[in-house]
């Protein structure tokens, strides 16, 4: 009988040094190697455990590798993963009807990406602007925020207003206009016979969490109907219980023309998006318009229902309610001079330090060998954004290491 030897997992220089050898340089990650991921805990290959208050940027908002979701994920995947769209498959009328019903829509075109949502949105509410508005043909403009964050195609960098996110990447695609975030006055002056659409993040995530005055969203939802312009609403990062509702429009009471979901829609197993929509937008779309070969593919359908399930059925968006208010409350109760602000709704958090604190990211590494794991944005703020599944104990722990960690810088 032959034996074989375990292989000894690697240590984390190695597999740090062969992925900067091999891999374009687009990340500069923390040198944390993971290869375990349960609930809210992530752990690397030499065993320490961390919580991660990433959540891949709000994509494993059920918490990695969810069980229930990994069951569904490997019997559909036994049975049937990919058709292509010149078939239809079992999966996705289910998918399209829960989704539906959850969110209060009419209507689904089924993505992969984030990106690809918002691209589709785009190319579709510029034909709605042809075919039902009337705008001239090659005219149609939309409306988007100064420092949003969509994605990063072509498209989307190009009404992009970071110079990192854009630089060295032009031409762009014309027919964009930039206007400042909350301010609805700026998106009243900036409607022209020619706009068809405007696209914005309910809380700007990239930018730093940053929310709207109270009442913003109400006037926009009143400008956008008077002018007939659609109301493009990007909660890839703030849907799905992030902001401890289901959709972040909530908080505002107002409902978006078109919506766009993604990340957690499939639980951090599979990258599935979509747009919903009433009927007479996504209504536009013929045979032939449009596609994707994975776009709302069995295996991505069969994933993503289970993950919406367990959301709604393990009480983790209003968990993320409980839990953010929790969390926000120690991390103000800190009393740091180092911190500037903390600010967020549910558990899409951020602590902003003052510019001569030091930075985020040696905060981001003290906190990692604290056994916590964040994200820092624009230099001075740090991201906190755990899976909703998150304790109480685990909310206070998180507070506290926090505080040592900017006591030991
Ligand atoms: C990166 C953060 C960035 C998004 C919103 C669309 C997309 C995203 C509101 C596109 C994606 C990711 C992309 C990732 C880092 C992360 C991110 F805001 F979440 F932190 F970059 F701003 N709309 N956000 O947040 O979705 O195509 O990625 O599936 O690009 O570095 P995607």
């Amino acid at each position: 009988m032959t034996t074989t030897t375990l292989a000894r997992s690697p240590s984390a220089a190695l597999l740090i040094e062969k992925e900067q050898h091999y891999g374009a340089r687009n990340y500069k990650p923390l040198d944390v190697v993971l290869t375990r991921g349960e609930g809210v805990h992530v752990w690397d290959v030499d065993g320490n455990r961390y919580l991660d208050c990433l959540s891949a940027y709000s994509a494993v908002n059920q918490g990695h590798c969810h069980p229930r979701i990994l069951a569904a994920m490997t019997e559909q995947a036994s049975r049937l993963t990919l058709t292509s769209r010149a078939f239809r498959n079992d999966q996705l009328p289910a998918f399209y009807e829960e989704l539906c019903e959850l969110t209060n829509s009419h209507m689904v075109l089924p993505m992969n990406s984030g990106a690809e949502a918002v691209e589709s949105a785009l190319k579709v509410v510029r034909k709605w602007g042809y075919e039902i508005k009337g705008v001239a043909e090659g005219q149609a403009e939309i409306i988007v925020c100064s420092e949003n964050f969509h994605g990063r195609t072509l498209a989307i960098v190009g009404f992009s207003s970071d110079d990192q996110t854009r630089g060295g990447f032009g031409p762009f695609a014309p027919g964009f206009r930039i206007i400042p975030f909350g301010d609805a006055d700026a998106l009243e002056a900036a409607i022209g016979p020619n706009t068809v659409g405007f696209l914005v993040e309910p809380i700007q995530g990239e930018a730093g969490v940053i929310i709207p005055p109270d009442g913003y969203f109400t006037r926009v939802r009143e400008i956008c109907t008077r002018r007939n312009v659609v109301l493009i609403l990007d909660e890839i990062q703030t849907g799905l219980g992030r902001t401890g509702k289901l959709l972040a429009e909530q908080h505002e009471g107002i409902e978006a023309d078109l919506t766009l979901v993604g990340k957690a829609l499939a639980g951090g197993f599979y990258p599935v998006s979509a747009v919903l929509s009433n009927t007479e937008v996504l209504g536009v779309l013929k045979p032939g318009d449009h596609g994707s070969t994975f776009g709302g593919n069995p295996l991505a359908c069969a994933v993503a229902r289970m993950a919406l399930k367990v959301l709604v059925e393990e009480g983790m968006i209003e968990n993320s309610a409980r839990m953010g208010e929790r969390l926000k409350a120690g991390l103000g109760a800190i009393g740091h001079p180092a911190i500037k602000e903390v600010r967020g709704r549910g558990l899409m958090l951020a602590v902003e330090l003052h510019p001569d604190a030091g930075g985020a990211r040696p905060l981001c590494e003290a906190l990692k060998g604290l056994g916590l794991l964040a994200k820092d944005t624009h230099d001075h703020t740090v991201r906190l954004a755990p899976p909703l599944i998150l304790t109480a104990d685990q909310a206070d722990w998180i507070s506290e290491r926090f505080e040592a960690a900017l006591r030991s810088i």
